[in-house]
């Protein structure tokens, strides 16, 4: 009868891993969880009608710091003539911000009484 080769031992397992093993005991375990980004809050920017201020002017303004071509820029105008205000653009809050500021300071050295402002949109 034939013997079997010897077997050779298998080798010793490692032991199973514990968190507490890591470091004396103390393991924190952090916990996985879904990441959920909001999208920014975004700002709408608003030109508002008043008597005083010529059509020629917010046509331009509305050109220069909105990037609105001339016909486009007549049409926001003549919107916000009609129906007290009108939104040139959509913007990040600091964007949004220093726009307003622009207008603002363009229509006063200019003089005139033109009120521009942001509102948060949704
Ligand atoms: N209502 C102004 C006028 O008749 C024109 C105007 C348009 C003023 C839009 C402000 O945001 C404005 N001269």
């Amino acid at each position: 009868m034939a013997s079997k080769p010897p077997k050779t031992p298998a080798p010793p397992k490692a032991p199973a891993f514990k968190p507490e093993d890591a470091n004396g005991g103390d393991a924190v375990v952090l916990e996985r969880r879904p990441l959920k980004t909001e999208p920014p809050q975004m700002y709408q920017v608003v030109l508002l009608n008043d008597d005083y201020t010529p059509m020629e002017f917010v046509v331009v303004v509305i050109q220069e710091f909105f990037n609105k071509d001339r016909e486009t820029a007549t049409q926001i105008m003549l919107k916000i003539h009609l129906d007290g205000k009108g939104v040139c653009g959509v913007f990040s809050k600091d964007v949004a911000s220093t726009k307003v500021d622009q207008v603002t300071e363009a229509a006063r050295k200019n003089g005139h009484p033109l009120q521009c402002v942001c509102e948060p949109i949704e």
